[in-house]
């Protein structure tokens, strides 16, 4: 198995375990996980998930080019939308997901730290979206994440120019929350993964469902935009607050 999964009280660590292609992403490692996301997310005795590599040299190196290498366009398809849902899956989750990124996040890798709802990352750690390097474009998601997080502009220098950027940047422009010297993540990102699974397991679930609606400014936000604009029609502050403005007033509204 590719994937390792520790269930210490309410919190699961998933460490994702293919050290000698430096925790690369096979088709295998992204059923594995997407099986995992899932078992994980009808566990309702886990508050919290952190993902992490094995070793200390990557956190994940990407999606497995050995493997793709040969794919025609129908099987980069089919790789690509099993990647995407698997992401999805993770931000979906009830629960959240603190990516530990202890070395390499490199494409699929940078994805997939990208679809957690927290990043920390090591001093030592480094991000880039080298796809182009390779002549293809990212297929996990990144296009749509990256520009949410840190930015079109970053996000197009990243895609556009392959470039590697180390732990600082990373947290300079937005990509992680945090940065913590080397040898000092998995407890620091243990804590808060503790810390977050004392919260309200339906708030956490409603935070972030909340907070990717924001994201999801053109779809879904916007749908609940409209949900929550048309519901107040009809409510005692709506009529006052449109009828004390008609009668150049102040509004008066109730508190309860
Ligand atoms: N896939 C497969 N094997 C890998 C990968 C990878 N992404 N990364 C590293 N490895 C393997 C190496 O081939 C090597 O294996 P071996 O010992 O058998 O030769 C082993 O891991 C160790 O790697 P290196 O010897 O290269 O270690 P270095 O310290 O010299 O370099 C690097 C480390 C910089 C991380 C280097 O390995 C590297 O550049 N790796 C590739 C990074 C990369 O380009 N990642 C992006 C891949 S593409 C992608 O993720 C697209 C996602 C969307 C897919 C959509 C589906 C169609």
């Amino acid at each position: 198995m590719a994937v390792e999964v520790a269930r210490e009280g309410s919190v699961a660590v998933v460490t994702v375990s293919r050290p000698a292609a430096l925790n690369a992403l096979n088709a295998q490692t992204v059923e594995e996980l997407s099986v995992v996301v899932q078992d994980l997310a009808s566990d309702a005795a886990i508050g919290a998930v952190m993902l992490t590599g094995a070793g200390d040299k990557a956190f994940v190196a990407g999606a497995d080019i050995a493997e793709m290498q040969s794919f025609n366009a129908e099987q980069a398809r089919a790789f690509s939308a099993r990647g995407q849902a698997l992401m999805d899956a993770i931000e979906a989750a009830p629960q959240p997901w603190i990516a530990a990124v202890n070395g390499f996040a490199l494409g699929g890798g940078c994805e997939l730290a990208l679809a957690c709802d927290i990043r920390l990352a090591c001093e030592s750690a480094s991000f880039a979206q080298p796809e182009i390097d390779l002549g293809v474009t990212p297929g996990f998601g990144g296009t749509q994440r990256l520009p949410r997080h840190v930015g079109q502009g970053w996000a197009k220098y990243l895609v556009l120019s392959g470039r590697r950027i180390g732990a600082a940047e990373a947290l300079r422009i937005g990509l992680v929350q945090a940065v913590v010297p080397d040898g000092t993540l998995f407890d620091e990102a243990h804590r808060l993964a503790v810390h977050l699974a004392r919260k309200s397991p339906a708030a956490l679930r409603a935070g972030k469902a909340a907070v990717l609606a924001a994201a999801e400014c053109s779809g879904a936000g916007q749908e609940i935009e409209r949900g929550v604009f048309a519901a107040a029609f009809g409510s005692p502050d709506q009529r006052e607050g449109m009828a004390a403005f008609l009668a150049h007033r102040r509004p008066r509204f109730e508190r309860s």
